[in-house]
């Protein structure tokens, strides 16, 4: 059977259609990217925020092809190619960024060891707490299932947000912290509109904090338009149990 995902929308659209545009020319670092991918835009965050040259390559990691293949055996999205030797996983190249251009753009780690190994303490909520609960959010079709899931995912963003020393989570620096985080603040809207999550409902500090991380402009550089992202989770938001399921939640009625 042909893989659903396969049709994904071909290409990036409005700002990230123009950061796309701008690095079409051979660079030694070439980025393979999905333009819909969360993970894929960490590394290009990561890329646009540091200024480091590039240039990006789409490609659909659903259609398998025999090149990309050769790059990431695993066949996903993000890959990076660096004077021709690939590497992959998206956390594992923002770190590489850093490591390989450490004087280019801003640090986006902090220098002092026991500080770093904090931040990866958080990179490491968002990757094993948030974001699961997020897809079990989107993908929770029973009423029950997702009260429970959205439940759970208050408490992670919940978690993570008291700990932001604000503006950003490290302080007045746009770290990797906030790489790892942003690409699902620029999903969010699909919970709003079909599963009726409301950051405020997470708590203050994190409305703040993402209001805050959706305006950054590497953010908004690699951001393309809002329906084509709903268009990716739409097989999962057929439902239209959402709205009793929220304001259950909301109101702290078990389901
Ligand atoms: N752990 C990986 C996840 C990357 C990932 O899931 N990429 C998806 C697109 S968003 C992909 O390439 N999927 C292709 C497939 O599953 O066959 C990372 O952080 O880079």
């Amino acid at each position: 059977m042909a893989n659903p995902d396969a049709d994904v929308y071909p290409t990036a659209t409005e700002r990230a259609a123009e950061t796309v545009a701008l690095h079409q020319s051979p660079e030694p670092l070439v980025l393979w990217a999905g333009w819909f991918c969360p993970f894929a835009q960490r590394t290009w965050i990561t890329l646009e925020e540091k200024g480091i040259p590039y240039k990006y390559t789409e490609v659909n990691p659903f259609v398998k092809e025999k090149h990309f293949l050769d790059i990431n055996p695993r066949g996903m999205v993000p890959a990076i190619e660096y004077n021709g030797r690939a590497i992959y996983e998206s956390l594992i190249l923002c770190e590489f960024l850093e490591d390989q251009f450490p004087s280019t753009g801003p640090q986006m780690l902090p220098s002092d060891p026991v500080d770093r190994a904090t931040a990866r303490i958080w990179i490491d909520h968002v990757a094993k707490s948030i974001l699961p609960t997020f897809m079990r959010v989107v993908q929770s079709q029973d009423p029950a299932k997702q009260a429970s899931a959205l439940v759970e995912f208050y408490s992670a963003l919940r978690t993570f947000a008291a700990e932001v020393k604000e503006p950003f989570f490290l302080g007045e620096t746009f770290s990797l912290v906030d790489v790892a985080i942003a690409p699902w603040i620029m999903r969010d809207h699909v919970l709003v509109t079909h599963r009726g999550y409301e950051r405020a409902a997470a708590s203050d500090a994190w409305a703040r904090y993402a209001a805050l991380v959706e305006t950054r402009d590497s953010v908004l550089r690699t951001t393309s338009a809002k329906e084509h992202y709903t268009g990716i989770y739409a097989r999962y938001l057929d439902n239209t149990a959402q709205s009793v399921v929220a304001k259950a939640v909301r109101e702290g009625k078990p389901f």
